[in-house]
């Protein structure tokens, strides 16, 4: 893995040039309440160009720079500290285990940061990434070589995003990344089949995303990805309910919005599914709209396709299921311009994936929707939500469905990386009474 956080590097050193220098913080410590701190998890694009996933730590990329171009900035290693917190890698293991060619106390920054910024025009930094501590040390930094301007010295002057670059390289995923989030996916499927095995009516929610947990931590990923939705009933028409506390009843739905994380690199997959294990006749109409609408989606995937093609595709085919169930009164065109579809589908069809879970990326470029390429991952997951309104047929209430898979662009056209996990009514009400 070392290869290809070296690779990384060196293709942004390439990209700025030697007039650049790029600076960058790891992710801060988050206290949960005061002094439990909440799992570490590192700045992704820190991740990204150094694969140092320690805190109090500051990158420096700085290209043609004499005793080496990536040095980094982190906490020495304190034998007495280390009993308490456990192994961190130390300047001494900067070097040897993270390649970086210098590596220093983060306490010296703020005196080796005017050398390193000498004589470079340009400074590329994380904006907005919350690390104000190093925006002001970078400025305070750029005084001080000011200071020397009479010694023939020059400062740097163009302050850029270093996100707007290492973005666009996120967006294509190499071989090795396609991998973790391969594994990612595997893992993520077996729990949600295990949930989908496990309901039974009279269960809590809760109970269901312990299985989820209980399977993410077995194979050693600790983390989801973002906090798993267990939604019974009409929950599941709240968009974002993390709150997992209703009972399952029989003859509802339970939608399941749940993946793990693999080495910073996100799975994201919605099913749902009859806590009882067979449909009734109104949530199936409905589950097999959507599901026609997001196999549709993803059959148009490949490179050249546009960003927003198959969010447009769902968005006609619901359209046009919901006027043949009654749901909508009204012509497809009209109603699909009048956007009289979000009162059932009011999300996007999907986003990028990768180390964050709503991944960076544009999605536009140049005022165009985006060509899709080969490397890039996104989700597929259009959905229908049914308010309990007076003016729409009892039978529709509360039912809310989303089903969602991960999806490579691949050369040629697409991999489902989520497949393998029950999708089709008959699939489900199989594998739930099997
Ligand atoms: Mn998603």
């Amino acid at each position: 893995m070392n290869d290809e956080f070296l690779k990384r590097r060196q293709r942004l050193i390439h990209d700025i040039g030697k007039d650049s220098i790029a600076i960058l913080a790891s992710a801060p410590r988050l206290f949960r309440n005061s002094d439990v701190e909440v799992p570490y998890r590192q700045n992704s694009d820190f991740h990204y160009l150094t694969g140092f996933d320690e805190p109090e730590a500051i990158a420096v990329i700085a290209p043609g720079q004499d005793e080496g171009e990536f040095i980094l900035f982190c906490r020495e290693f304190d034998p007495l500290k280390a009993l308490w917190t456990g192994h961190y890698a130390g300047t001494q293991g900067a070097k040897e285990h993270f390649l970086a060619n210098q590596a220093h106390p983060i306490e010296t920054l703020g005196e080796r940061l005017p050398d390193l910024l000498m004589n470079r025009r340009r400074v590329y930094f994380l904006l907005g990434d919350g690390s104000e501590d190093l925006d002001k040390t970078i400025f305070n930094a750029v005084r001080r070589v000011r200071t020397r301007a009479r010694t023939g010295v020059t400062a740097p002057y163009e302050f850029l995003a270093l996100e707007h670059l290492l973005h666009e390289y996120r967006l294509r995923k190499s071989e090795r990344e396609i991998e973790l989030m391969d594994q990612a996916a595997q893992v993520s499927v077996e729990a949600h089949k295990k949930a989908m095995k496990a309901s039974r009516p009279g269960m809590m929610e809760y109970e269901i995303e312990a299985v989820l947990l209980n399977e993410f931590n077995r194979k050693g990923m600790r983390a989801p990805a973002y906090p798993s939705i267990v939604a019974a009933g009409a929950n599941a028409c709240v968009l974002h309910y993390t709150e997992n506390r209703s009972e399952l009843k029989d003859g509802d739905l339970l939608l399941i919005d749940a993946g793990v994380e693999n080495h910073s690199y996100a799975s994201d997959i919605t099913r749902t599914f009859p806590i009882s294990g067979t449909f009734t006749e109104p949530q199936k109409q409905l589950y097999e709209l959507v599901l026609k609408a997001q196999l549709a989606a993803i059959e148009i995937i490949k490179p050249g396709c546009l960003w927003n093609q198959p969010h447009d595709l769902a968005i006609a085919i619901l359209t046009e299921g919901l006027i043949k169930l009654g749901l909508l009164i009204g012509e497809r065109e009209t109603l699909v311009k009048e956007e009289a579809y979000k009162r059932f589908y009011m999300h996007r069809t999907g986003h990028w994936l990768g180390m964050d879970v709503h991944d960076v990326g544009d999605y536009m470029t140049n005022g165009e929707w985006r060509s899709l390429e080969e490397g890039m991952v996104l989700t597929v997951e259009p959905g229908l939500y049914v308010p309990n309104d007076s003016d729409i047929d009892p039978c529709w209430w509360g039912i809310g469905i989303r089903i969602e898979d991960d999806v490579l662009v691949t050369q040629t056209g697409y991999r489902v990386l989520t497949a393998g996990l029950p999708k089709t009514v008959v699939e489900i009400e199989s594998y739930m009474a099997g």
